[in-house]
């Protein structure tokens, strides 16, 4: 995945960018070289109007709903951000972030703390007043006035602030209680803009000295590295390399080659560089080994004089037609029959049939409602999902995602992404209205801060009502055909972390069954293909190009109430057995049992270990004496790797398919931002979440895993497909009902025979009336589209 995430975006070579901003040294340069390069690309898209399409959507559409309640988790108001920020701004002399250098104090992020569970209970469900709001605030330390002996590079702190509104009384407080560890070293905390900058400056440097120029330009054959034309681009690998005996830190960086479809990812040139980049200063930055070609050079000079010796072996190089990796439509193929005519879309011939409230981003659909949240580390975020009346899950939401690569080159063997770092919310850009969501969707915006901004995007989650392309039931009999459609309601985000683009859905069905999926495609981190050495980790997929093998692991929380919070976690083993039956007493049959047991403590599973595996209430039954119960399945997974020293303890959940832990209030996301660079301490380690309490009769959380084990292949090339690059989790009631729920839904069909032979027909008032449909054409006159980056009020039209 990301490669250097800003590094990546920095040489698109078919912008012409002013020399003078780029001068080394100076951490803010990158940045103005990036936004200089976004205002070129500014006004390329246009685009408005897309509330035409939806006309007679919009026109028949119900009401705004009124919120029973407060949305509690909403995110913070750009209000509450300000005072949070001008109280800790004077508290700790802070900088901002647009002046701030790593040797000031600055803010990285504010962002809000949810209402803990207990609280937030007493509000839904009684009349207490809603819990007061809290805020976190991440702080990067680097000025002398707060210093720490300990810390000679400074730390990141992150403390709770409230309750808000801030005033000067407001207590600011160390955030310890959520987490494992709440201080980062400069070493092991995060790579934030200026650090990548830092980095970037030191590789443009590097790249225009004499001998470093001199091999690379003829080696990989094209302009060397921090001129405007150089089409070299540098991906540097996550997590950190940090040796706690030199307290030095390093870096794997590779060459990428970047072209006019942002393809680098999938133009690996083999050149590796690892840097020691301790401290603040990229001047004192040392190159400490090259490797090429499986052999690793120790120093400049000493690969420099291998290159100049006359057995050096050069390796093939990608060819400059890169036409292959244009990720869009390629006019050289012919047209498919038929293809010129427009593809089906959605429509909702009667009007929308669910109801939001916008300010409290309340939903309802078929006896189904929720409350939505966002977060820059998120995403989307569910709260309080009610079916029928009853809530069965009080939080839903992704916590984490890893990118665990394998390879023969140390780029690919020392990655292992946690997106949480880069971060969801900031990543998830405007949705396409007819392309990411059927015509039929509402798109909803959202805002977030980080370093120091207020950010705004339009149009980041939609949310529509679709069909699936099968019925939910039927039967045919002598006397009848039953047959009923399959409506289902979908939240979606779609998050673009550096080459990736992450699909994720919400999807729920008319039976009280949900789905979370999430699909993956963009560009994948491809590796220089090595035909020694490359072939146990991937397949060579072009000229140069191996796909090299990873993990996708994403971690999300579900905190199941199951007709309350007096829950149980059961499998239902399937079985093998023989039996003798008291009616055949000679006779063995094979046969197959279920067999029920209980798991009393806290636990984690592989789903090939279990049969069905259940949260259970623990003490209401359905009418026939059967536990209610939701059942948890799908294409969940772990990592294949053991533990090592990029991934060691600071993905714990990706150890097994899914974990059932005690709720805990102290338990609140199982990693985050600080996790991606502290292997060995990290801000949350998982495992202290299984500490054996007991979960027979408990709150419940379902700590799951969706899994891609992506060996890429041609068919990600020139991008990754959602087709299949997918993981799912279903969600489904378990004898949580007397019977399945469906069979109140309107949205069927009968055909019935009476007794006396006469049939009839029964639509149940929703037969599909003849009628045209007034769909206009897509208006692309207001589009806008900056450029991917971070930043206030990125992207695109206008937000319906
Ligand atoms: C406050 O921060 C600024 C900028 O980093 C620094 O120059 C100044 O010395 C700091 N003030 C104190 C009292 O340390
Ligand atoms: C939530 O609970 C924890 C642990 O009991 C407590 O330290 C924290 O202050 C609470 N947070 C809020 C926002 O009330
Ligand atoms: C890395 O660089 C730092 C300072 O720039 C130096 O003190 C340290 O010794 C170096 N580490 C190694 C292992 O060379
Ligand atoms: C390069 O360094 C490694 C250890 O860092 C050492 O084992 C090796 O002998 C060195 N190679 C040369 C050619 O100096
Ligand atoms: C570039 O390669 C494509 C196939 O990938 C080929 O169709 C095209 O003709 C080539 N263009 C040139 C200019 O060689
Ligand atoms: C295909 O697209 C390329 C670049 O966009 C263009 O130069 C070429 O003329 C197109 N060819 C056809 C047959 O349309
Ligand atoms: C989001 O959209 C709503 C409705 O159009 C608007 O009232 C609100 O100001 C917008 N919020 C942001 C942060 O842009
Ligand atoms: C976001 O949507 C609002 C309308 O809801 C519009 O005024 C604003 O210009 C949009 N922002 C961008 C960057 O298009
Ligand atoms: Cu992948």
């Amino acid at each position: 995945m990301k490669l250097g995430r800003l590094l990546s975006s920095l040489a698109l070579a078919v912008f012409t960018v002013d020399a003078a901003l780029i001068s080394p040294g100076n951490s803010k340069v990158s940045l103005k070289r990036r936004e200089a390069i976004a205002k070129q690309i500014e006004g390329v898209l246009k685009r408005d109007g897309y509330e035409h399409i939806n006309k007679r959507s919009e026109e028949l559409a119900p009401a705004s709903i009124e919120a029973p309640k407060t949305n509690i988790w909403a995110e913070l108001s750009t209000d509450e951000v300000d005072g949070v920020y001008s109280l800790i701004k004077n508290k700790f002399n802070l900088t901002d972030f647009s002046e701030a250098t790593l040797f000031d104090n600055y803010a990285v992020w504010i962002t809000a703390i949810n209402p803990n569970k207990t609280d937030a209970l007493e509000y839904l469900e009684g009349d207490k007043t809603a819990p007061q709001r809290y805020a976190r605030a991440v702080i990067f330390f680097g000025g002398e006035d707060f210093a720490k002996q300990s810390e000679p590079h400074g730390y990141w702190q992150t403390y709770q602030v409230g309750p808000l509104p801030a005033t000067e009384d407001t207590e600011v407080v160390e955030m310890n209680w959520a987490f494992t560890k709440s201080s980062f070293s400069y070493a092991q905390g995060y790579r934030d803009s200026n650090r990548w900058a830092l980095e970037d400056s030191f590789y443009e440097v590097l790249f225009q000295t004499d001998q470093v120029k001199a091999f690379a330009e003829d080696i990989i054959g094209v302009l060397s590295y921090g001129l405007d034309d150089s089409p070299m681009q540098i991906g540097a690998t996550d997590p950190l390399v940090y040796d706690p005996k030199t307290k030095s830190l390093f870096s794997w960086g590779t060459v990428f080659l970047d072209n006019k479809w942002s393809a680098g990812d999938i133009l690996p040139t083999g050149l590796f560089i690892k840097t020691n980049i301790t401290g603040r200063d990229s001047s004192k930055f040392e190159v400490v080994q090259w490797v090429y070609n499986n052999i690793a050079y120790n120093s400049t000079e000493a690969f420099y004089d291998a290159w100049n010796s006359n057995d050096f072996e050069k390796l093939p190089q990608v060819s400059l037609n890169q036409s292959w990796t244009n990720p869009s439509r390629r006019n050289d193929s012919g047209t498919r029959p038929l293809d010129d005519r427009t593809s089906p879309i959605v429509i909702e011939p009667e009007g929308r049939r669910w109801q939001y409230n916008e300010e409290e981003r309340y939903f309802t659909w078929m006896d189904w409602s929720f409350y939505t949240s966002y977060s820059r580390d998120g995403g989307v975020l569910f709260f309080n999902i009610k079916f029928k009346g009853e809530r069965i899950l009080y939080e839903l939401s992704l916590q984490e995602a890893i990118a665990d690569y394998a390879g023969d080159d140390p780029f690919q063997v020392h990655t292992a992404y946690l997106d949480t770092s880069y971060g969801w919310g900031n990543n998830a850009y405007g949705l396409i209205p007819g392309y990411d969501c059927p015509a039929n969707a509402v798109y909803f915006n959202s805002s977030w801060n980080a370093e120091g901004t207020n950010n705004f995007q339009n149009n980041t989650y939609c949310a529509y009502e679709s069909m699936e392309d099968y019925p939910i039931t039927r039967h045919t009999s002598r006397r009848y055909v039953s047959v009923t459609k399959a409506a289902t309601f979908n939240i979606r985000f779609v998050a673009t972390i550096g080459n990736y683009d992450y699909n994720y859905n919400y999807k729920f069905f008319t039976d009280g069954t949900m789905k979370v999926s999430v699909r993956a495609a963009g560009f994948i981190q491809g590796a220089y293909y090595n035909p020694d050495t490359g072939d146990s980790f991937g397949y060579k997929i072009h000229d140069v190009l191996s796909g090299s093998f990873h993990d996708h692991i994403l971690n999300f929380k579900a905190d199941f109430d199951i007709a309350g919070t007096k829950n149980r976690v059961t499998n239902t083993a399937l079985k093998p057995a023989t039996y003798v039956y008291s009616w055949a007493p000679d006779t063995e049959y094979n046969t197959k049992v279920k067999e029920r047991s209980v798991f009393q403590t806290e636990t984690s599973l592989n789903l090939e270990d279990v049969g069905n595996l259940l949260v259970e209430s623990a003490d209401q039954t359905n009418k026939w004496g059967n536990p209610k119960a939701y059942r948890v399945y799908g294409t969940l997974g772990r990592r294949i790797a053991e533990r090592s020293s990029k991934l060691a303890e600071n993905a714990n959940w990706a150890n097994n398919d899914i974990h059932f832990t005690k709720q805990k209030d102290t338990e609140y996301t199982s990693s985050g931002v600080f996790n991606a660079n502290s292997v060995f301490e990290p801000q949350v380690n998982f495992n202290n979440f299984l500490d054996d309490e007991n979960i027979d009769g408990e709150d419940v959380v379902c700590w799951f895993n969706l899994a891609l084990h992506h060996l890429p292949t041609t068919q990600d090339v020139p991008g990754t497909i959602f087709t299949t690059a997918d993981s799912e989790i279903v969600m489904t009631p378990y004898n949580y009902f007397d019977s399945e729920q469906s069979r109140d839904t309107r949205q069927q069909f009968l055909y019935l025979v009476n007794d006396g032979g006469e049939p009839s027909t029964d639509f149940f008032g929703t037969e599909l009336q003849s009628m045209q449909y007034d769909i206009e054409k897509i208006d692309v006159s207001s589009f806008n589209f900056n450029g991917i980056k971070e930043g206030k009020d990125m992207t695109n039209m206008p937000s319906l």
